[in-house]
């Protein structure tokens, strides 16, 4: 898929996919609000008509309204907003599927255009900082044009009950969670899901410092370049490894293909660090107090925004006195839940539609509490599919507080078991920046990008310069719940190096049922570390030649019952190409600015003993 049609397609997709029949599983322990209609209603039976509301700056943001024709009482409003066009969310027609669930309760649904995005007015900012009304009381962003935007809607539109909510996927999922800074009073619950909470921690732009390079490049060009003139970037490379590989500086990439003019670009370049460039974009910087209710949506398996639902739960969490705060996660792609069936994932099969599960049983009740209701139902805290266990599991907390913190250490011969380290054991590798490790197996297409996370890890096994540690066969089912983090001890012959850490479920060796999963490698919880943050995300530093350093990478949360007879496996490798750029592997303050010759070869070690005593911490459950 080239950059220019990838998200409108997905969007499509995810929007707009037709409704596939799936079994349901039973209903969880909640008190669910009665619906007040039991079909989904067709395209005859609705409204469509399309607005523009004029903002505090006199911005007009087109708008689409679509009601049912007959309503026997007033309804709630339901808001998306989206920099991705409502035209092509919204063709005239059914109610797209992730509001078909929704849409039996009856809601207004209204659908907007983000400030300058298709056919709104204004100046798009990518994930724009909210500004400062003590030094700017006039200004305007996305949570002002929310409250304009809401304030028109409940004055407006004939027939609404007076509450709003707010949800999305993906960027429309960070716009979902800034409307909670709106303060406006009719805005009575949100769904950020999949939001991009922190496009340098762990979203989009980059993971705990490494620069998603070619997703960074791909999506700003697509949302930045004008409309007007041909983009300059032409990826004319089947495979977009080799293609990438030909710059092996980001100044290289940037120059040669006009990217580096790009807002975007210029802000990854003149702030590769988290300073406050990063925290003023943030969301969970910003909003940290539920003040209305909230339901955090994400997939286990995001391959954009797999931080953000997460993040955003746990910082909300800390100031939740009214238990508003939820989270739901899944074992899905990025906004998986919204679409067509998600019975299947890569090689799991989950017995019955989970996306559908959760819009049904979990999404639409919720929202029919603080929309249709009076906000009184009580819900569980925190609703997680456990994968392989196919089942969804309710908790109080989340991570949950049954779950009894574990560690699997790295050994010496590969070996990886839960039993702490006694003697010293080294593991080496060379990392050549100018041979990187793919990220997926090649080509590297474009069409693989919502299951990369599930492919088979054997393409890069036994690489060597991808080392690996494993488990005897499981004597009986292992359930890990909550955190997943690698604590690495390790040192390199340079200055800098990035740290990819994957645990990875090997299914036996011969699966009677499928056989073709006999001995596949899926990896469970993954992501990347740059070197240089070993101390502050803020301040880098490089690393001293040789010496033993301790390196703690986020591998986010997991609900997933590793099998009697599977095997649990670790992956260490140096470079994820061409996703993230490549660790020059010698001290210089900016990547952004390297030079070629900065770029070399160095040897990585993993130590394991006592003191150095590297592993992968995880929350287990009682089985
Ligand atoms: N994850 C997407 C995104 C958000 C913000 C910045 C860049 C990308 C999205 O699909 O909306």
């Amino acid at each position: 898929m080239t950059p220019h049609t990838r998200f409108p397609q997905r969007a499509r997709a995810i929007l707009a996919g037709a409704l596939v029949a799936g079994s349901f599983l039973a209903p969880l322990p909640t008190r669910l609000a009665a619906p007040l209609a039991a079909q989904t209603p067709g395209a005859d039976d609705l409204d469509r008509r399309e607005v523009r509301i004029t903002t505090r700056d006199g911005a007009k943001l087109f708008t689409v309204v679509v009601a049912p024709k007959t309503q026997s009482k007033p309804l709630p409003i339901m808001l998306v907003r989206t920099p991705y066009g409502v035209n092509q969310n919204l063709r005239p027609g059914p109610i797209p599927i992730a509001y078909a669930e929704l849409a039996k309760d009856g809601y207004t649904f209204v659908f907007q255009d983000a400030r300058g995005t298709g056919r709104s007015e204004g100046k798009f900012v990518m994930n724009g900082a909210l500004h400062d009304p003590k030094a700017d009381p006039n200004g305007v962003d996305e949570a002002t044009d929310t409250y304009d935007t809401i304030d028109w809607l409940v004055k407006n539109i004939p027939n609404n009950n007076g509450r709003v909510g707010v949800m999305g996927v993906s960027y429309p999922g960070w716009l979902a969670g800034i409307a909670a800074l709106s303060n406006h009073p009719a805005l009575k619950a949100v769904s950020p899901q999949a939001p991009m909470t922190d496009t340098w921690m762990g979203d989009d732009f980059f993971h705990q410092g490494a620069f998603r390079q070619s997703f960074g490049v791909e999506y700003a060009t697509a949302m930045e370049w004008s409309r007007q003139v041909p983009s300059p970037l032409k990826i004319n490379r089947y495979d977009r490894y080799d293609w990438y590989l030909q710059f092996l500086t980001l100044k290289e990439l940037g120059a040669r293909n006009g990217i580096d003019t790009l807002a975007s670009w210029r802000g990854f370049k003149t702030h590769p660090a988290w300073d406050a460039y990063w925290q003023a974009k943030a969301m969970q910087k910003v909003w940290t107090v539920p003040n209305v209710a909230v339901l955090n949506v994400g997939g286990y398996w995001d391959q954009e925004d797999v931080l953000g639902p997460q993040e955003a739960y746990r910082t909300l969490e800390k100031a939740d006195g009214k238990r508003w705060n939820h989270i739901v996660l899944g074992p899905w792609f990025h906004g998986g839940w919204a679409g067509r069936a998600t019975d299947t994932f890569g090689p799991m099969k989950f017995g019955s539609d989970v996306g559908l599960y959760y819009r049904a049983n979990i999404e639409r009740p919720w929202f029919a509490n603080w929309l249709h209701g009076d906000g009184t139902a009580t819900f569980s805290e925190a609703y997680l599919f456990e994968v392989q266990g196919n089942t969804w599991r309710t908790f109080d907390a989340w991570p949950p507080r049954e779950a009894t913190a574990s560690k699997l250490y790295l050994h010496a011969d590969g070996v990886l078991s839960f039993d702490a380290p006694t003697a010293l054991a080294k593991t080496s590798y060379t990392s050549d920046p100018r041979r990187p490790v793919p990220y997926i197996a090649r080509p590297v297409d474009g069409t693989r990008w919502r299951q990369w996370l599930v492919e088979d890890q054997r393409f890069v096994h036994n690489r060597p310069d991808v080392v690996s540690w494993e488990s005897a066969p499981l004597e009986k089912d292992v359930v890990i719940a909550g955190d997943v983090t690698a604590r690495l001890f390790a040192s390199t012959t340079g200055r800098d190096a990035d740290w990819v850490v994957k645990l990875i479920d090997v299914y036996p060796d011969t699966v009677t049922t499928d056989p073709k999963l006999g001995g596949y490698q899926l990896m469970v919880a993954a992501d990347i570390l740059r070197g240089r943050y070993h101390k502050s995300f803020s301040v880098p530093r490089p690393l001293t030649p040789n010496v033993v350093t301790p390196f703690t990478v986020d591998l986010h949360q997991q609900l997933y019952r590793f099998q009697k007879g599977h095997r649990i496996m670790v992956q260490v490798q140096s470079t994820w190409f061409p996703l993230y750029d490549r660790n020059p592997q010698t001290w210089v303050p900016n990547i952004f600015e390297a030079k070629a010759s900065d770029f070399r070869a160095q040897v990585h070690t993993i130590h394991s003993g006592p003191r150095t005593p590297s592993h992968i911490a995880v929350g287990v459950l009682p089985n």
